[in-house]
């Protein structure tokens, strides 16, 4: 088991994990240089997926634009946390680098759970795990993503938030400074809050599920980037794997 018991005691009951320095200096650096080169080309094509709205703007399939990025699908220290939490077989689902501007007029993402799936007993299960590795830092002001401890447990008729999350009761707010991370199951329910800070909050998104699963459209790894896995990990987790069958990929 890669998580401590103190970090899988604190996952099982939250639904999230923060990993405080989970980027050291030289990588943190690294990232964000190959994050701000990818936003250059994006910024420059129009064409390139992803989303430029006043609230968000989302470049799309981040792992597409560099090595550095697709190597982070893989990092050493959150790709075991995400393996303890969803288990041998998992996948990567999509990818993504949000940049929320400062002072967005309303919020990017209201509450939600990633995982909507019917037939599923979602407070058993884990189908889906979301990495978020912050590029800035997050306060209270900057949009950082809003949760409900442990209501990835919940049973269907619990109460949920449906207002402004920052408002909300029983929230807690994934704050940090830049090379933190924190990991979510995608059944805990979440929004984004505003942010009203004079900083854009950068933050790359990797999530995971199993390999029986679909990826998001749009999300499918091209052939150039799937011909730079190596490992039988790197390759099942860019969905080249079997979707059935006990050949799950160890860690390399
Ligand atoms: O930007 C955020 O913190 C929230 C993003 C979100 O809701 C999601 O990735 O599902």
């Amino acid at each position: 088991m890669a998580m401590t018991v103190g970090q899988k005691l604190s996952y099982e009951a939250n639904g999230f994990l923060i990993v405080r320095e989970a980027l050291d200096p030289e990588l943190l650096a690294s990232v964000q240089a190959a994050s701000a080169r990818a936003e250059d080309v994006w910024r420059s094509d129009e064409t390139l997926p992803g989303s430029r709205g006043a609230a968000l703007n989302q470049v799309q399939a981040i792992m597409e634009y560099d090595d550095v990025l697709l190597n982070l699908l893989w990092n050493p220290v959150m790709l075991p946390l995400v393996r303890d939490a969803l288990g041998d077989d998992l996948q990567m689902i999509d990818h993504d680098y949000f940049i929320t501007p400062p002072h967005t007029p309303h919020t990017h993402a209201g509450w939600h759970f990633d995982v909507g799936l019917t037939g599923v007993y979602n407070p058993r299960s884990v189908m889906m795990v979301k990495v978020f590795y912050l590029l800035t830092d997050v306060n209270e002001d900057s949009g950082g993503t809003a949760l409900i401890p442990g209501s990835h447990r919940f049973l269907p008729d619990t109460p949920l938030p449906t207002g402004n999350p920052r408002e909300a009761e029983g929230v807690t707010q994934m704050t940090g400074k830049a090379g933190d991370a924190y990991l979510f199951n995608g059944r805990c329910y979440h929004a984004a809050v505003n942010n009203d800070s004079d900083n854009a909050r950068r933050v790359l998104i990797y999530n995971y599920g199993h390999r029986w699963m679909k990826m998001w459209p749009g999300y499918e790894p091209s052939e150039a980037l799937m011909a730079k896995a190596v490992t039988p990990m790197q390759k099942q987790l860019l969905g080249m794997s079997p979707a059935y069958g006990s050949d799950v990929a160890m860690l390399d």
